[in-house]
């Protein structure tokens, strides 16, 4: 057959489907591989990625690739890294402008046919795209390398010299396809996929168990990790899979570089990848450097906090603090489950009852896991009592009729033996307009050759992975026509009957799609939709412009900023803010969403209303997106590191393990004489994202740095694991995981309180002078503390005294004993240390006990008469100490001016 008909590539020849009898006769073109290979090209790349002309559809026995568009760098992805990349603007962000996590319209998905474009191909970036010029693909390197008796070191050009080329047809599956259906039941650590986080397409590389079978795999290797050249916070994205399966050529795995005929797309992994039939896109490395073989599954942190299904009890609050449970690789996923959507009718789609079509070919599609064939599709119109078989067609099976040794792109189209489906497959079903008409819902399920059926009821979990319940079409009746309702739609998009079941106050856990079951007790609001704080006031309606908007950025002493699209005048409020006027004038004149969503509490958000003012009108929200993203991304060198606008990138440098669960993390800045800009008495905040989620997380700290060192700063934080008696921290963790080298952002300074010296203290801009600070601190609620002390005590002519109650659990948690011990010595007569421990151990010869009202009555006493305003007390520790320290020192007679929190 290969010699009657020449496998060309681009140009195909017009071969006989199956059971045809005349042999068409060969192009005349040919511009297969080897043909080129003999060309006298000058340009290597020409001869392995050819300007192949678009295949012609229909004059192979097996589906080809629609024509492609040539796209171009879109507007907004100029000011991002990814300003190399050009995209098709039809994709739907669902992780805002960057990084690039997109899928297509559902509908224009589904019509692509079953090969998607590199257009509407879904793209899940955890980063930035590595930028790789056409020049340098063939000469891009990686290894084959760890527990291998010959360790590999090539080059792409090495690659497509040295092995069989195959090409396959592979549908690619993030395992958050469906995941907004689970965000509206409960939000997830995870953002909003849509049903459409799946694409399809021709993947020419070369069988990865050739690769490993050359370098030979030592005794005890059993795990394949593969690491690709996107530089994380976390580090380089990695994963891992099962050696077995690596070598098993059923399993279909292979290193591709070309993607539906052309080198792969910049955000599909040009110039290399891993491509993994069968198993979710996660496993399927991007941008490859390095394929390790190991005895253990890797450690890479994305393979461990990322595309995993952790039991279902697991909160997102747990969740940070169980480093065993992410670990256990019985819920790392490898096999897709079987799931399956419907693409028409579409959401919103409206069909005509009087006039209109008789019957509606109700259609989607359905894919199974681990080479699983969908083997049946099932759709009802009384949730669940009855089924109808729909049809089913995979028009993957017609690339097994693919003549024997033919070749596509270049690689031979290995599928004839294959029992294998590595691909998606397509339903439908007629259904009469008047059964529509008479139902309230279509819904389906598919069940794969295990038998194993999609379930009726979501399984959530906590990152909102491989989601696939029944798919719930909603039919509503509105006068002439009917009307249909998807369950969601992707990213922030509203619509959906989930959306309006949950809106309406409906349960949608109740095991009926949220709908009311009579005889249902009225439903008790749940906790995640308690927790929506309502931020606007009703009555406000203006819209405001952004010329207007920017003459409150907080140069004139008004301070607007915008929250979720909204403006909020934080004037009035600059003085009562608890972190300081300058938090507020910080963010005036910016979209301040992302920071005043992730510190501020319940209670805090319940004011909003009273400061709401008006809408930011569309127009002005791009600019300042834009403006954000600009100041973020400025990198001229500054004397002073803090800056109260704009977010500040300082390099992990060192971890220092100070006790058992603290460490100081240190920073370098910009440049070695860069001031880090913090005045005393005052914090920054400190921003990571979340690698998953990209959800930022920001806190406030006091560094423990001399205000005078420069280059370098050294943060002192508690670290909260988990102990059986207390749950730790998201940021804490997620500061701990960031490996050497890595950037956080910094902003400030903030804080109400800053000691100006010689006694003089500034609260919220006024100024007052005294003659005594107690300082009471717990834990890491010292570093404030320790900041004002050592100001007082390094300065000799400081004649402020100093009481320092700093009260722990037991000796070990004393953070920063040695440096409070030099600083009580230097201070002599003007400071008094005290350290009182809860559980001291036999050798602690201190005082002892919690610092109790009686305790505080002894050592700080009451205020004494005429002498009002001199004393300050200074107090920072977990909230029970500060509130219990409250109660006491009032009960004691002090006022509230003379207590002051960090
Ligand atoms: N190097 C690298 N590989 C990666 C990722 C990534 O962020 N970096 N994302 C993974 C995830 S979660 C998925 S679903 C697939 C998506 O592949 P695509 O963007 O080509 O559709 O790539 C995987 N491989
Ligand atoms: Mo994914």
């Amino acid at each position: 057959m290969a010699a009657t008909f020449p496998s060309p590539d681009g140009v195909p020849a017009p071969l006989p489907r199956m059971g045809s009898q005349l042999p068409p006769s060969p192009p005349s073109s040919v511009t297969n591989l080897k043909d080129l290979a003999i060309d006298s090209s000058s340009n290597p790349l020409s001869l392995v990625f050819p300007q192949e002309p678009q295949t012609v559809e229909g004059s192979r026995p097996y589906p080809l690739p629609p024509k492609a568009r040539k796209n171009h760098v879109l507007p907004e992805d100029v000011k991002t890294p990814d300003n190399h990349v050009e995209r098709d603007p039809r994709l739907i962000r669902l992780t805002g402008i960057h990084p690039f996590n997109v899928e297509a319209p559902l509908s224009d998905l589904y019509n692509e046919g079953f090969i998607t474009t590199k257009d509407l191909h879904y793209v899940r970036n955890h980063g930035p795209v590595p930028k790789v010029e056409d020049a340098d693909v063939l000469d891009w390197e990686f290894t084959v390398e760890g527990l291998v008796e010959k360790p590999l070191t090539m080059t792409l050009r090495d690659l497509i010299r040295d092995y069989e080329q195959v090409t396959y047809p592979i549908t690619l599956v993030c395992a958050g396809n469906r995941r907004k259906e689970q965000n509206m039941v409960r939000k997830t650590k995870g953002f909003s996929w849509g049903a459409a986080g799946l694409s399809t397409a021709l993947w020419t590389g070369v069988a990865l168990p050739d690769l490993l079978a050359r370098a030979v795999p030592k005794r005890g290797a059993r795990y394949v990790c593969f690491e690709g050249a996107d530089k994380l916070p976390n580090g380089y994205y990695g994963t891992s899979v099962k050696l077995n399966w690596a070598m098993d050529p059923n399993r279909g795995i292979m290193v591709s570089y070309k993607m539906n005929g052309e080198m792969l797309h910049p955000d599909h992994g040009k110039p290399l990848r891993i491509v993994i039939p069968g198993q979710i896109g996660g496993r399927s490395v991007k941008w490859l450097k390095r394929i390790v073989v190991t005895a253990q599954p890797s450690d890479n942190w994305y393979h461990i906090y990322d595309n995993r299904v952790l039991p279902t009890m697991v909160s997102p609050d747990d969740s940070a603090n169980l480093p065993e449970t992410w670990k256990d690789e019985r819920y790392a996923i490898y096999d897709l489950n079987t799931n399956s959507a419907t693409c028409y009718p579409a959401h919103n789609e409206a069909i005509l009852l009087e006039g209109g079509p008789e019957t509606y070919k109700v259609r989607g599609y359905a894919y199974a896991g681990g080479g699983k064939r969908v083997t049946r599709l099932e759709v009802t119109l009384d949730k669940g009592k009855t089924w109808t078989l729909a049809n089913l067609s995979y028009p993957e099976d017609q690339y097994r009729m693919a003549a024997e040794n033919e070749t596509l792109y270049g690689g031979r189209l290995d599928m004839s033996w294959r029992e294998a489906c590595f691909c998606w497959c397509f339903w439908d079903l007629d259904i009469a307009t008047s059964q529509l008409q008479a139902a309230d819902d279509v819904m389906i399920r598919a069940m794969d050759d295990s038998m194993m059926v999609q379930p009726r009821d979501m399984y959530w979990s906590v990152l909102g992975m491989m989601n696939n319940p029944w798919y719930r079409v909603v039919i509503h009746k509105e006068h002439d026509h009917l009307r249909f309702e998807h369950p969601t739609q992707p990213a922030l998009m509203p619509g959906g009957w989930m959306e309006r079941v949950k809106k309406s106050g409906g349960n949608l856990t109740n095991g009926f799609w949220g709908e009311k079951v009579s005889g249902e007790e009225e439903i008790v609001q749940e906790e995640e939709s308690a927790k929506d704080i309502c931020m606007v006031n009703d009555k406000v309606k203006r819209e405001i412009e952004i010329e207007e908007f920017r003459q409150h950025d907080g140069e004139k002493d008004t301070a607007w900023f915008v929250v979720n699209g909204q403006v909020y005048d934080g004037t009035s409020f600059m003085e009562g803010h608890p972190g300081g006027g300058a938090s507020i004038l910080g963010a005036a004149g910016q979209d301040a969403t992302e920071e005043f969503m992730s510190i501020h509490s319940e209670t805090a958000k319940a004011m909003m209303p009273d400061y709401h003012i008006g809408t930011l009108s569309a127009t002005a929200q791009k600019v300042l997106t834009e403006a954000g993203e600009a100041t973020s991304v400025d990198t001229s060198p500054r004397a002073v590191f803090l800056q109260s606008k704009a977010w500040s990138k300082a390099i992990l440098t060192s971890k220092e393990r100070i006790s058992s669960d603290t460490k100081v993390f240190s920073f370098s800045l910009d440049h070695e004489t860069q001031a880090i800009g913090l005045p005393v008495g005052q914090h920054l905040m400190l921003r990571l994202r979340d690698p998953v989620t990209r959800e930022a997380l920001i806190r406030a700290y006091t560094p423990i740095s001399e205000g005078t060192e420069q280059g370098k700063l050294h943060v002192l934080v508690k670290i909260y694991y988990d102990t059986p008696d207390k749950k730790g921290g998201k940021m804490t963790q997620a500061l701990d995981s960031i490996p050497i080298g890595h950037f956080v952002e910094f902003k400030g300074p903030v804080g109400k309180f800053e000691y100006l010296g010689r006694g003089v203290c500034s609260i919220g801009g006024k100024k007052r002078q005294v003659k005594r600070f107690v300082m009471i601190c717990a834990g890491s609620g010292v570093t404030p503390i320790y900041q004002v002390l050592r100001a007082v005590m390094k300065d000799s002519e400081d004649p402020t005294t100093c009481l320092v109650l700093d009260g722990n659990r037991v000796e070990e948690d004393i953070l920063c004993r040695k440096e409070l011990d030099e600083l009580a010595v230097l201070g002599g007569k003007r400071c008094e240390l005290v350290y009182t421990l809860t559980r001291p151990g036999k050798d602690w010869k201190g005082l002892t006990g919690r610092m109790d009202g009686k305790f505080l009555e002894e050592k700080v006493g009451r205020p004494v008469e005429g002498e009002e305003g001199d004393t300050l007390v200074l107090i920072c520790g977990p909230e029970t100490m500060e509130n219990s320290t409250r109660d006491a020192l009032k009960g004691l007679g002090w006022r509230d001016e003379d207590l002051l929190f960090f």
